[in-house]
């Protein structure tokens, strides 16, 4: 806490700063907000007197190369602000926006090397855990497809590559692999169930790599992470307002957007249920954030990107199932976890999740058929 509030003070001209806290249930980075009195807020109509804004120190076991991040975020949130100053949406919507330090530096590194930055606090919003019920999924799709169209007109060659092989399944199957030969897990029914899943799967990892291999699906800015609690939602209304946790912004295919954004939208226990086998994928949730994903970047998905479509919704939370499942075998490297079984908990709910998907397949084609009916009269 001590280097959060040394870190504080270098985002902050004039005032003091009142109060650091932990915030947040992020699993990477190390994120608090920050109450500031007696200067004037940095947001352009803040109220004056006191502020609050939020610091992360960033994982650089995750992002070797923060500074990455930090081009990307501002070039993504100066996009976003001027296509939303010519086209209007007459609702809220803001991305945070970076904040600098006193020597004008969009990040601060301390004498323990941590790479600290600052972001505008989106007020008057909050983030949920779990998806609520089906007027939550559709605005957490609405946001996202917002920020696919607003970002589809962004050359994919001014944004940097934050984190290379990100949503490269066959890439996290050969990390398994490597964990696997390892020595520094245990057998357990559980890891034994866990285990035959993926093999079972092998399969499935290439499919949307293979289609942009050969040229059927093409690369666009994606979010990368667009999980229910990345978007923030209006108090009163309920209303989606701000999408945060850009650090994953880069080329990719909105595939692996929708893929995730379902998993977490659709799966009203949520990631981190205990009891796993009650998990399910939930078809009505499924439809409202798809028809709310749809009614904006509708327009910017071609025929081919919709055939690949129930493919990605079955393969994102089997790739992350996948992912929990190594960072386990390895001993919890890479997800910040509260007890040493966290991972394969957390595993075994995207199996699970992954089962009711290929359970309802023909019920989960039908709804994109319908909603693709739809888009198109
Ligand atoms: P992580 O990458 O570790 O998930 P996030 O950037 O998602 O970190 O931040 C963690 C949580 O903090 C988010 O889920 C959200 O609830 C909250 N948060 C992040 N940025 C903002 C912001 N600019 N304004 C308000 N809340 C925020
Ligand atoms: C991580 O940072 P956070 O908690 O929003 C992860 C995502 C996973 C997610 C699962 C950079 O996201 O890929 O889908 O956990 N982010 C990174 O909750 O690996
Ligand atoms: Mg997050």
């Amino acid at each position: 806490m001590k280097q959060a509030l040394a870190a504080a003070q270098q985002f902050i001209c004039h005032g003091q700063v009142r109060d650091v806290r932990e915030y947040g249930r992020g699993r990477i980075h190390d994120t608090f907000v920050v109450t500031v009195s007696g200067g004037p807020s940095p947001q352009p109509a803040g109220p004056p007197g006191r502020y609050r804004f939020i610091l992360q120190r960033l994982n650089r076991r995750v992002f070797p190369r923060p500074e990455l991040i930090m081009g990307n975020l501002r070039l993504v949130t100066e996009h976003v602000r001027q296509r939303l100053q010519r086209e209007p949406l007459g609702r809220r919507f803001e991305l945070p926006r970076v904040l600098l330090t006193r020597e004008g530096r969009d990040h601060f590194l301390d004498p323990q090397g941590s790479f600290w930055r600052a972001l505008s606090f989106i007020e008057g919003a909050h983030s949920l855990e779990l998806v609520r019920d089906a007027g939550h999924a559709r605005e957490v799709g609405w946001a996202l497809g917002l920020f696919h169209r607003l970002l589809s007109d962004l050359p994919i060659h001014l944004l940097a590559d934050t984190l290379p092989g990100f949503h490269i399944t066959p890439r996290y199957l050969k990390q398994y692999e490597a964990a696997l030969a390892g020595d520094g897990w245990r057998e357990s029914p559980e890891v034994a169930f866990c285990m035959r899943f993926v093999e079972e799967r092998r399969g499935l990892v290439h499919v949307l790599e293979e289609a942009k291999a050969r040229g059927r699906l093409a690369l666009r800015p994606i979010h990368g992470d667009p999980k229910v609690n990345n978007v923030l939602l209006d108090v009163p209304t309920g209303q989606a307002v701000a999408l945060v946790d850009l650090d994953t912004v880069k080329p990719g295919l909105v595939h692996y957007d929708i893929g995730d954004c379902l998993r977490s939208g659709a799966n009203p226990l949520g990631e981190d249920m205990e009891n796993w086998e009650e998990v399910r994928f939930d078809p009505h949730l499924a439809r409202a954030l798809l028809a709310g994903y749809l009614s904006q970047a509708g327009d910017i998905l071609t025929d081919l990107d919709y055939v690949y479509l129930y493919d990605a919704i079955q393969l994102i939370p089997f790739e992350l199932g996948l992912r929990y499942f190594t960072d386990y075998l390895q001993g919890n490297v890479y997800f910040k976890v509260a007890h040493p079984e966290h991972n394969l908990q957390r595993a075994l709910v995207q199996f699970r999740l992954t089962q009711s998907i290929e359970a309802q397949a023909e019920t989960i084609r039908q709804i994109i058929r319908d909603l693709r009916g739809r888009a198109r009269t």
